[in-house]
């Protein structure tokens, strides 16, 4: 508590975090042709589960498309094209490939359950079933899927900020910069450094530097209102932005903004010799990607601006 009373911040302007622990019913897709399978799989799935009903393999790919459920229930012998087909469909696509799946077949031969198996699908039951054992291996599936979707995003997130990390900024960045070179649209990006962090840590102490920087984190976050803008945390006391779509003008005022805000904060530091409370310098820069161009050498641009930032006094932006 002490420390941010000390250093003017708070504890509601602490970060909330990036990502929230799901808490409403997971979807099951059931694709089998028999009717009476339908039903009688949904009952045992309700009300435990919403559930999702599809006739046909393509009725199946349709739904799992636009739902993504959290598992499908798949069955292998269904007119039009059947369950393998259907499996190798879903896991040739990038939204779909990581729904677990569950064969439920009435080709009971371990042949058959080796094809299944190897074609993805996490488990595979053979009809007719003892619904026990099925409620039990969904539930055991679905629970390894949200330990491992839960996984995934703590692997993504700054433990100490809350915002998303480095190796989040990685990701993101590749995506970000073929689809604004496909796209044909502008994308830009700012690298925010704290200035005399170093001095501030000297003079208040590592746990309120660290109060700081998720006081910072977080408050530029806020600011950041469209889905895809993005905050990550670089390294050490470096934040790097990504704002597709996003012409220079626009993206120099926001980050303008963002700067003063920090200062308006208020957070005191005194031997800086700038203003006495905290700000941040900020690099950016604005480009419409091409084929020829790589998004290394266009942050080289970005970090040429900070530095110039910095030598020109701090507390600024540079475009
Ligand atoms: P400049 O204005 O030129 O950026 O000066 P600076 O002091 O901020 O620059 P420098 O790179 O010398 O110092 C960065 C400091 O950030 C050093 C390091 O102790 C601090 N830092 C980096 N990561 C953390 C962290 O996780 N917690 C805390 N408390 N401090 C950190
Ligand atoms: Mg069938
Ligand atoms: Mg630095
Ligand atoms: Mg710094």
């Amino acid at each position: 508590m002490d420390e941010y009373l000390n250093t003017g911040l708070s504890i509601k302007d602490v970060n909330e975090p990036q990502f929230v622990i799901k808490e409403d019913l997971d979807k099951i897709l059931i694709i089998d042709d028999a009717r009476d399978n339908r039903a009688l799989l949904s009952e045992l799935l309700m009300p435990e589960y919403k559930v999702l009903l599809a006739k046909d393999g393509v009725q199946g790919l349709n739904l799992a498309c636009k739902h993504s459920p959290d598992l499908i229930l798949l069955d292998v012998i269904m007119p039009g094209i059947n369950g393998y087909q259907v499996i190798k469909s879903l896991k040739s696509d990038e939204s779909t490939m990581d729904i677990p799946v569950i064969f439920i077949s009435s080709k009971i031969s371990t042949e058959d359950e080796k094809i299944g198996l190897d074609l993805g699908a996490v488990d595979y039951i053979t009809k007719p079933f003892h619904p026990p054992i099925v409620q039990a291996r969904v539930r055991n599936h679905l629970l390894g899927q949200r330990h491992k979707n839960l996984l995934e995003q703590l692997a993504l997130v700054d433990s100490l900020t809350e915002v998303y990390n480095r190796r989040f900024y990685e990701l993101d960045i590749r995506k970000v910069w073929s689809a604004c070179n496909r796209n044909d649209t502008e994308l830009s990006i700012a690298m925010i450094d704290i200035d005399f962090f170093k001095s501030y840590n000297d003079d208040y102490g590592h746990l309120s530097g660290d109060n700081a920087l998720r006081l910072v984190a977080s408050h530029i976050k806020k600011q950041l209102k469209r889905p895809h803008d993005v905050i990550a945390r670089y390294g050490g006391e470096e934040f790097a932005i990504i704002l597709p779509n996003t012409n220079a003008e626009s993206a120099r005022n926001l980050l303008s903004n963002i700067c003063r805000s920090v200062e308006n904060l208020q957070v005191e530091h005194d031997s800086s010799s700038i203003s006495h409370y905290l700000t941040i310098s900020v690099g950016g820069a604005s480009t419409i990607p091409s084929r020829d161009a790589d998004h290394e050498s266009f942050l080289k641009v970005v970090d040429e601006h900070l530095y110039q930032a910095k030598a020109q006094g701090r507390n600024k932006v540079c475009w």
